[in-house]
């Protein structure tokens, strides 16, 4: 059975893809495809945001649809970027323009005052409509420069005190032991367990 997720970002799809692996499904993408609609995330929440995508696609489609909406706190900037992180920076937005932002509005603010946090929820729609949405997250603490090359995003910036080090040092293994998506992953996997199991009992 397929899985499409409902997402443009290759490099979150490549870290879904990776904390899916081993579940019988051939997980594809919005570019897998030329004639998907647009997405108008206007929700307030990230929980919102992953349903409006997962149902928007799966609407259309009618198949199985992973939406993911994710994204950063920062709690001395009374928790922005948070859904609006991809483009915090404006039009035209890069990640390392927005890393530059947050470095710039952090300037002075020392390191126990630079706690955040990133977090994502995952919704699971079919042509039916929404089956569910979970979510999780992952403390950290901002750095002073960015730092490491693994990852996307803010992850150049992300520390994670036990280790001392940003996400984009530590690596993808280390990160999908503990990120905010391994963590709504895990509970995205039991949705999807159950929805297949009712599946096959009604197809068979
Ligand atoms: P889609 O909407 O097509 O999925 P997007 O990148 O616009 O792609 P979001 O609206 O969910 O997705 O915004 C997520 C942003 O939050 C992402 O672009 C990063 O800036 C940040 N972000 C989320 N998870 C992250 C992670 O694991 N590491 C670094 N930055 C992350």
């Amino acid at each position: 059975m397929e899985l499409l997720v409902a997402t443009r970002n290759k490099k979150k799809l490549q870290e879904i893809r990776e904390l899916l692996v081993g579940l019988d499904l051939k997980v594809t993408f919005l570019a897998d495809y030329n004639d998907m609609p647009e997405i108008i995330e206007d929700g307030k929440t990230f929980e919102a945001n992953a349903a409006i995508k997962a149902c928007t696609i799966a609407q259309y489609a009618k198949k199985l649809v992973l939406g993911e909406d994710s994204g950063l706190e920062v709690k001395a900037l009374g928790n922005r970027p948070g859904v609006y992180s991809a483009r915090y920076s404006g039009a035209g937005a890069t990640d390392k323009k927005n890393n530059l932002k947050i470095l710039r509005e952090l300037k002075g603010v020392p390191l126990k005052k630079r706690a955040a946090r990133y977090r994502c929820a995952v919704a699971l729609a079919d042509a039916k409509g929404l089956i569910g949405v979970v979510s999780g997250s992952c403390s950290g603490l901002i750095g002073f420069k960015s730092r490491g090359a693994s990852g996307f995003g803010y992850d150049p910036l992300f520390v994670i005190e036990k280790y001392g080090k940003t996400f984009a040092e530590l690596g993808l293994l280390i990160k999908h032991k503990m990120s905010h998506r391994f963590k709504a992953l895990k509970k995205a996997r039991g949705l999807m367990a159950r929805y297949l199991k009712r599946y096959l009992q009604v197809s068979s």
